[in-house]
């Protein structure tokens, strides 16, 4: 086992391992939510260092079951989620992927097509994301789908940004210089037109300012939020709404109807906050993240308790993105029925190919 520094899709600076011919290496956030696991507890030089140190240990360990890595969250436990999760990753992969985790249901792709917010440098929308969740039979036809979309959204933005220089998010979305609902208007026709369901990842806490809800063109109270998004919702048929409300306004998000209210900063992937979200009845679906849990068991504790409560799992990728395909993997063996992982660019696309492969070797077997 030996770790090292690669970059990833920002250009920024992560951490690879290699675990017996494996690799595993990890993403990293824009848009964090204040409770998440720490990505590096030292410097990122420091934790190599630290793990690297751990090599013997870590090679002597007996790791047969997907329990086994307790073993490793004892053993690093004063190390960062992002060093966890790429050794984690790496074991994973050496394991057989999927298949060590017993599951093989192929999920649904959650794509982002246009994007702005915390994931755009220049002037663009406040929601972050504007998700496509097609509704074909396979996971091939979904995301072929997807890819169509978003070429085909082209034409249309450039008719209402006339500066539009095809200009994309960190995530690969368009990021046009438009509001939230011209973009709003030209996907939902778009999503009609091809029956594909519409979804926004709003990450309602990057515009917060402890007071108001502050957009482009617009300031809004708590109170006006939820009546706007809750507008928003029956006049685009909205399937999907991730963060409608800030990190902490549990009560909040129960007052959002008639959609799937999603919690990612919300719930950061952390199961104390998963249960107060049950109890306050916030949420009917929950974002997986596994560097923001911080290892893999705990990432299945919260699974484990979203499918006790009815909750839907969506595992997910970050903004700043590696070629690593673990959650194509966790997503079948663990029987989670939604990922999401962008639409184009390398680092994208090396999820959803994994997906299409995996699904081949399964025999297209899809969930509904
Ligand atoms: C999100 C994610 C991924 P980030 O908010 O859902 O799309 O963004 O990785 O920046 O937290
Ligand atoms: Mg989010």
């Amino acid at each position: 086992m030996f770790a090292r520094k690669i970059l990833n899709s920002r250009k920024e600076s992560t951490i690879e391992v290699n675990y017996k011919g494996s690799n595993g290496s990890a993403p990293s956030g824009k848009s964090k939510g204040k409770h998440e696991v720490k990505d590096y507890n030292k410097s990122l030089d420091e934790e190599i260092n630290s793990l690297n140190k751990l090599q013997e240990s870590i090679e002597k360990l007996n790791i047969k079951e997907f329990s086994d890595l307790k073993k490793i969250e004892d053993l690093t436990k004063n190390l960062g989620g992002n060093t966890r999760i790429a050794l984690e990753f790496a074991i994973l992969k050496k394991n057989g992927g999927y298949k060590w985790l017993k599951g093989g249901k192929i999920p649904t792709p959650v794509g982002n097509a246009i994007g702005g917010g915390a994931h755009f440098k220049g002037k663009s929308t406040n929601f972050q994301e504007f998700l496509l969740i097609p509704k074909e039979k396979t996971f091939f036809d979904k995301s072929f789908l997807n890819m169509k979309i978003h070429r085909d959204l082209q034409e249309p933005i450039e008719k209402l940004d006339k500066n539009f220089l095809l200009q994309m998010t960190d995530e690969g979305a368009w990021a046009p210089n438009l509001n939230d609902e011209q973009v709003l208007e030209i996907m939902s026709k778009f999503c009609k037109e091809h029956n594909v369901n519409l979804g926004l990842d709003i990450a309602a806490n990057s515009f917060w300012d402890g007071k108001h809800y502050v957009y482009r063109d617009k300031k809004l109270t708590r109170e006006e939020q939820i009546d706007y998004v809750n507008d928003l919702i029956k006049k685009y048929d909205l399937f999907y709404v991730e963060d409608p409300l800030e990190e902490e306004d549990f009560e909040g998000f129960a007052k959002i109807k008639n959609t799937m209210v999603v919690g990612d900063d919300l719930i950061v992937t952390n199961l104390e906050r998963l249960k107060k979200a049950v109890k306050l009845k916030s949420i009917q679906g929950v974002i997986l993240k596994p560097n923001q849990a911080g290892s893999l068991i705990k990432l299945k504790e919260v699974l484990d308790f979203a499918n006790k409560n009815k909750i839907t799992s969506i595992i997910s990728h970050r903004s700043g993105e590696t070629l690593d395909n673990s959650i194509s993997h966790l997503a079948v063996g663990f029987n989670i029925p939604y990922i999401k992982c962008g639409i184009l660019g390398k680092e994208r696309q090396a999820k959803i190919k994994e997906l299409i492969t995996i699904e081949k070797e399964l025999g297209f077997i899809t969930i509904k």
